[in-house]
């Protein structure tokens, strides 16, 4: 046998090591397969020591090692690519929860948890882990924290960054960093936690996070809005934070078209309608007596003019129906065929302007493609995709540049949430100044001197071509 599959086989055990093609393929492929990539094994650890041991045995034989959770952050982050042979390693068999501390207001939990399955813990506790993607019922939180996702919630609580109060990670050379801490507080030193989240694995694996948890809401209220412009958008988000202050928890803008798309794609009904723009707002809180604030709102944004039709949910079943529709995007947009994702934030003031550009671009680039606009209005983050249709395959990448080069042009990111993977390196490559190039790739040098983590995505690796 191959002495690197005989070596890994005698660490991980039988059910730790998969070679049979077959069982490989979904770890092969992302969520919405738009990425797929070779390994020569799967590895399915069940502790951090075999982690350990198999990240040893890779670095033996110059093996690159792709970390892998749920596999849907969709910038193929988790996706073999890049040079050299590899392997992925999936946490999924690594997902003990520890006793939540509801009065410490925290829990220690593995890499391969999915997000759900720790907010339901913590509910049963009274507390809450407030990060909430629409993946949270398949995403893992190692690639969570990896990735450092953002969600619906951000605008309140902040990324996944802010919920990391301890972490446990694997290095290159296979070296066992334990910081579980379950503090609060801890300025004793280098705070090296931070260079493992949002680096998407490039730097090593997370086995283990202690997690900041929140008091549990006891009171929501959710309503969807229908306004004609951005600019209303906007000044709705300025009237909702006046009058609901730290309740806000949500503010999501949706287009007509894409809203559109979900009830074509997905048989959801659309319970409003008459604008260019929905909105999502959602305002919570640990206290009850939260619905006469919202009801002074909401009677303030009609009075304003700015709303031309909205709802508010009746009831927990109600809100849970609005925000399906929010939910159902991403898989209405998969459905509906080919598509870029462009992942952006951008200063709120100058996002009407740059809509407008990136739409007029567009029409004079493809006009056979459309925009699949929405994303978190409350912290400048818009998902602007573009659904390809007849669009030539060759006109993608041009595309991408144009909406890329104007979200510079506006002081924006070309990716607020989802990170770079391996599907925007090449444009952190293009678009990033050399100084910040140079310290993240010093940095990976020093910790990753071989490249074999996760290469091809994040950061490129000594001597890596991109
Ligand atoms: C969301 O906001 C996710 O629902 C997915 O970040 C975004 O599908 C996308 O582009
Ligand atoms: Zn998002």
């Amino acid at each position: 046998m191959d002495p690197f599959l005989d070596g890994l086989s005698q660490h991980l055990g039988p059910a730790g090591l998969v070679t049979d093609p077959a069982d490989m393929a979904p770890y092969l492929v992302d969520w919405r397969k738009a990425f797929s990539g070779t390994a020569r094994a799967v590895l399915r650890p069940g502790t951090t020591d075999q982690v350990s041991a198999a990240v040893r045995l890779c670095e033996r034989h110059g093996v690159g090692i792709v970390p892998q959770g749920g596999n849907t952050g969709l910038a193929g982050g988790a996706t073999p690519a890049g040079p050299g042979p590899q392997v992925v390693l999936s946490l999924a068999r690594m997902a003990a929860i520890g006793k939540p501390d509801p009065i410490g207001m925290m829990v220690e939990v593995q890499a391969g948890c999915i997000l759900q399955t720790v907010k339901e813990a913590v509910a049963e506790v009274g507390r809450q882990l407030p990060i909430s993607l629409a993946a949270e019922g398949s995403a893992m939180i190692g690639g969570v924290i990896s990735t450092n996702a953002g969600g619906v919630n951000v605008l309140r609580y902040g990324m996944a960054r802010d919920f990391v109060l301890g972490l446990e990670v694997v290095l290159a050379d296979g070296t066992v960093v334990n910081g579980l801490k379950p503090l609060r507080k801890d300025n004793a030193g280098l705070d090296w936690k931070h260079l493992f989240i949002g680096s998407e694995g490039a730097f090593g694996i997370v086995t283990s996070a202690v997690l900041r948890l929140a008091p549990s809401s006891r009171s929501r209220q959710v309503a969807l809005l229908c306004v004609k412009d951005l600019e209303a958008a906007i000044s709705l988000l300025g009237l909702f934070q006046d009058r609901m202050g730290e309740t806000l928890s949500a503010f999501e803008l949706i287009s007509a078209d894409a809203m559109r798309l979900v009830e074509n794609q997905c048989g959801l009904a659309m319970p409003v309608s008459g604008g260019a723009w929905f909105l999502l707002v959602e305002a919570s809180s640990s206290l009850d007596g939260l619905a006469a604030a919202m009801e002074t709102a909401l009677e303030a944004a009609f009075n304003s003019g700015l709303v031309s039709d909205g709802t508010l949910a009746a009831s927990e079943q109600q809100a849970r129906s609005l925000w399906a529709l929010r939910e159902h995007l991403t898989e209405a947009e998969a459905r509906a065929g080919k598509s870029l994702k462009h992942d952006v934030s951008l200063p709120l003031r100058r996002m009407e302007a740059f809509l407008e550009r990136i739409g007029a671009r567009l029409d004079e680039m493809a006009p056979a493609a459309r925009l699949n606009t929405f994303g978190h209005l409350g912290d400048g983050n818009l998902h602007m995709n573009v659904i390809l249709g007849d669009t030539p395959a060759e006109l993608a990448s041009k595309i991408s540049a144009m909406v890329h080069d104007l979200i510079v042009e506006a002081g924006g990111s070309i990716s607020a949430e989802h990170g770079l993977g391996q599907y925007r390196l090449e444009e952190w490559q293009r678009l990033t100044p050399k100084a910040e190039r140079d310290l993240a790739i010093g940095i990976k040098k020093a910790i990753d001197p071989n490249g074999l983590m996760n290469p091809g995505k994040a950061i490129p690796g000594a001597g890596e071509r991109i």
